[in-house]
């Protein structure tokens, strides 16, 4: 399900559009499980007051979830949080100058009152998987899906240990 084509459960949102491959990410879980979602280039700190029209809006526009990825000096995901009375999942972005602990801290040492669900630096895959965890609460169909979708990671990983144990580590590593 393409971003916008029905009414949105999930509103991304980022900083800048350098943060885009990292938001991907968390859009294409979306989309795997059905999940409608509209997706926003934001800057808290460059444009504010069309940052708070975002915010003040999001719940009227039906989003259950936001998630929102923001990089050195991080407020985009607190304020969102702020203002938006349902869960906001943030994403720390990796950075040249401090490696992104710097938007890794922003975001997740919010004071009490006020929870950011933060994922790892650059963490946009496990973004979008927990705001499907957090639809899924109410909604059993997707919850199946993601019981599926775990089942497919083990077969994943079993198939790989079948394979290490056919060809010894050494065949593994080549690729052979
Ligand atoms: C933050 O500043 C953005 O989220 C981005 O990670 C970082 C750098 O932004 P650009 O200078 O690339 O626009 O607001």
């Amino acid at each position: 399900m393409a971003e916008t084509a029905v009414k949105p459960l999930v509103g991304i949102v980022m900083g800048s559009d350098s943060d885009m491959p990292v938001m991907a990410k968390a859009a294409e879980i979306l989309e795997e499980f059905g999940i409608p979602y509209e997706m926003t280039i934001i800057s808290a700190h460059r444009e504010p007051d069309v940052f708070f029209a975002y915010a003040n809006q999001a719940e009227e526009k039906g989003f259950k979830v936001i998630i929102a990825g923001a990089g050195m000096a991080a407020h985009l995901p607190g304020m969102c949080a702020a203002i938006f009375p349902m869960p906001v999942i943030g994403i720390p972005m990796h950075t040249t100058s401090l490696g992104g602990r710097d938007s890794l801290y922003s975001i997740v040492q919010m004071p009490s009152g006020i929870p950011v669900a933060t994922v790892a630096i650059n963490g946009g895959a496990n973004a979008g998987l927990l705001a499907a965890k957090i639809l899924a609460v109410s909604d059993g169909a997707l919850l199946q899906k993601l019981k599926d979708y775990s089942a497919k990671l083990k077969a994943q990983v079993e198939a790989k240990d079948a394979r290490l144990k056919e060809v010894g580590y050494r065949r593994y590593n080549d690729g052979l």
